[in-house]
């Protein structure tokens, strides 16, 4: 991502299982984050990553059992627009 509230792709999709997800900021001068929205998808992921500062990166693991659209966040700018959509589907 970078300063302009957009995530990049704002979509993918991953098969059910465990998915390493990495996160890169090209941004110069945003701090911005990455969550999965609550109550927003078929099941709650709780990994998330709480900050990263203009030109970290960070990867978090988790496992996915149910088929479906999870919608994912920067909850700083949300407001903005700055989120996507990871699809899960069966393996
Ligand atoms: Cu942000």
């Amino acid at each position: 991502m970078r300063d302009d509230y957009d995530f990049y792709p704002a979509a993918f999709t991953v098969t059910t299982g465990r998915v390493r997800l990495s996160l890169i900021s090209e941004a110069k001068q945003l701090t911005h984050n990455f969550r999965f929205t609550p109550d927003a998808g078929p099941a709650e992921i709780v990994e998330e990553i709480p900050i990263v500062a203009p030109g970290d990166r960070d990867t978090i693991e988790f496992a996915v059992d149910q088929p479906g659209d999870h919608q994912y966040e920067c909850s700083f700018h949300v407001a903005l627009g700055q989120i996507g959509m990871m699809t899960v589907v069966p393996a």
